[in-house]
């Protein structure tokens, strides 16, 4: 099959890991851009010699010429440019935060289904090597039937250099990094029943909350804790991995700073390195991150051509972006959410 054309909407700070990984991944390439800024538009044609380039993303439909749709945009636009690939029938990839709320996140799905399109939301830290390495482990039954979990990500890192709007929104860390961390705890314990969440704002240059302790009860009885938090200062900076704590009825798997993986069980205990690829247009610390978008992307192609729904389909995504919204509800309520009869 001749490689796939792609499109990509929003040149932006993240954007240039997509770019980057879209070079390396087979099978596809990325033949038209768009951004309502000028200078991002051409900053990132000349670096990766894009020459159709658009201000506007109807236009860029209009003319048309591409298979797929990247939606790398900050996520205002993201239910507008959804809908808008679905009236092209173009398949869609749209980056995380998903929506500004479940109602428009059931609406995308739904747009995206009757138009008979792929969706699927760029959900990238389950592709993690170390996060891989830990669903690998718990599969091969290594530490029996998983009873606990604590997926946990502490940090002090400056994110708002890079992404300054993260200090502007009234919501923070569970809509810009905790949905990930939520979203491994379903990868890794399966879905959730109920949540329970409590949050705090400890730095007061910004407007949202920058730590959050969330307690996840999962369809299969196993409890997990998703704990975030950008207020944790640190001897060694772990930005951005995510340690894993699992307890099972056989033994235990931790997975802790700089990528050390431990599995315990009957036979002994066993250590070993996941720490990802640096890839060649990577950088530290960001190359755990930088390869996962590598991954997904990879994984986006092969489902395109080879079918089947992608892992972080938009249908999957609406029961991570729900934790999301009752997070919110529990730590504004002090209630535990009923996440179920949100889908
Ligand atoms: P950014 O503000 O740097 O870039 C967004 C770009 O989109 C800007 O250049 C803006 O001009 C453009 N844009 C916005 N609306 C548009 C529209 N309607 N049409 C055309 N262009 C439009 O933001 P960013 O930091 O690159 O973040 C983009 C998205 O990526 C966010 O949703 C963010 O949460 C996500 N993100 C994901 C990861 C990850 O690991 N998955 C990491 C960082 C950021
Ligand atoms: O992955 C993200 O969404 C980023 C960061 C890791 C900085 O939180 O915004």
């Amino acid at each position: 099959m001749a490689d796939l054309k792609g499109a990509l909407i929003g040149c932006g700070f993240f954007a240039i890991n997509q770019m980057h990984a879209w070079k390396d991944v087979d099978g596809a390439a990325i033949v038209a851009i768009c951004d309502r800024d000028p200078e991002r538009l051409d900053i990132v044609g000349e670096q990766f010699g894009i020459e159709r380039r658009y201000t506007d993303a109807a236009a860029m439909f209009a003319d048309g010429g591409f298979d797929f749709v990247d939606i790398a945009t900050t996520v205002q636009s993201h239910r507008a440019l959804v809908e808008m690939a679905a009236s092209h029938k173009i398949p869609a990839i749209c980056q995380k935060p998903f929506a500004r709320t479940l109602v428009d996140a059931k609406a995308m799905v739904e747009a995206c289904r009757k138009a008979g399109i792929p969706l699927m939301v760029h959900e990238n830290f389950r592709w993690q090597t170390p996060i891989q390495a830990v669903r690998r482990l718990l599969d091969s039954t290594a530490i029996g039937i998983p009873f606990w979990g604590r997926f946990s990500f502490r940090s002090g890192y400056d994110v708002f250099s890079g992404q300054p709007y993260l200090a502007e929104g009234e919501r923070f860390i569970i809509e810009d990094l905790g949905i990930h961390t939520l979203d491994i705890a379903r990868f890794i314990l399966g879905d959730v029943k109920t949540l329970t969440a409590r949050t705090k704002r400890v730095n007061p240059n910004i407007k949202g909350e920058d730590v959050a302790t969330i307690l996840l009860d999962h369809e299969s009885g196993v409890t997990s804790v998703v704990d975030v938090s950008y207020a944790t200062k640190l001897g060694t900076e772990p930005f951005p991995e995510t340690l894993i704590e699992l307890d099972g009825t056989d033994g235990t798997i931790r997975l802790s700073a700089g990528y050390r993986l431990e599995v315990t069980n009957a036979a002994g205990t066993v250590v070993s390195d996941a720490s990802p690829q640096l890839l060649s247009w990577a950088s530290r610390p960001w190359h755990n991150i930088q390869e996962s978008v590598y991954a997904i992307q990879k994984h986006w192609v092969d489902r395109l051509k080879n079918g089947g729904e992608p892992a972080t389909s938009g249908v999957d995504n609406l029961k991570t972006f729900a934790l999301v919204e009752a997070a919110y509800d529990s730590a504004a309520s002090g209630k535990t959410i009923d996440v179920e009869a949100m889908l």
